[in-house]
């Protein structure tokens, strides 16, 4: 298996996943600025995002949640899917949200050019989206008192994808100071073992 990624993208996400799946995989760095390009959409994802997992039959998996749910069924021995219908429903439910809502908000606050061609408007622009992100940090922050994990006692596919959330909240207006415990979780995460190791492959850290 393969997994395309950049550095610093959502592609931390399933890279941590396979760390904790025990997968056996390999990386390829693709550039941000290529993920438009032909070549990439044509061989490695029409959507023009990372991650991409690529299967070694030659099948692509993208779609943080799409890949995040392949992995979880994949590799069942890590138990990071939910263990009956109840827990499925809370973590589709938060999956939808993560991907679907909390994933795009920090669009316009990244690539704030792709919203406007006025260079004026772009202050404008990050600064709506930063008080978007705030509402979704806010929710996020409340959802995980009292919790060592999204889903409480045992870690799942959604930590990974959370603490993409945190790492990116460092670029915001509000630090993660304000968020006591998506700090208190992302401080978990960064002592884990298969974080530490899938940061230092993407050179996020030393
Ligand atoms: N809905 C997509 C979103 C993925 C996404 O936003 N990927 C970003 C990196 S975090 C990306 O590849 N951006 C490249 C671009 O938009 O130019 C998914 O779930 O995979």
């Amino acid at each position: 298996m393969k997994l395309y990624y950049f550095q610093g993208s959502c592609a931390l996400a399933p890279h941590i996943t396979l760390e904790w799946a025990g997968a056996d995989y390999e990386l390829e760095e693709v550039k941000r600025s290529d993920t438009r390009k032909e070549d990439f959409l044509k061989n490695i994802n029409p959507y023009g995002k990372v991650p991409v997992l690529e299967l070694d039959d030659g099948r692509k998996i993208h779609q943080v949640n799409a890949l995040q749910n392949w992995l979880a069924k994949h590799f069942p021995d890590a138990k990071l899917g939910a263990s009956d219908e109840n827990g499925d429903n809370e973590m589709q439910i938060l999956m939808s949200y993560f991907n679907g809502d909390v994933h795009p908000a920090f669009t316009p606050f990244f690539l704030t050019f792709r919203y406007t061609d006025n260079e004026d408007h772009q202050p404008g622009i990050k600064e709506a989206a930063a008080r978007e992100l705030d509402f979704h940090l806010t929710n996020l922050d409340t959802q995980m008192a009292g919790r060592q994990w999204v889903m409480g006692d045992q870690r799942s596919i959604l930590d990974p994808y959370l603490f993409v959330f945190c790492n990116w909240a460092r670029f915001l207006p509000k630090s993660l100071d304000e968020y006591p415990n998506l700090k208190a979780f992302a401080g978990r995460m960064m002592a884990d073992d298969g974080v530490q190791a899938a940061m230092k492959a993407q050179g996020l850290i030393k």
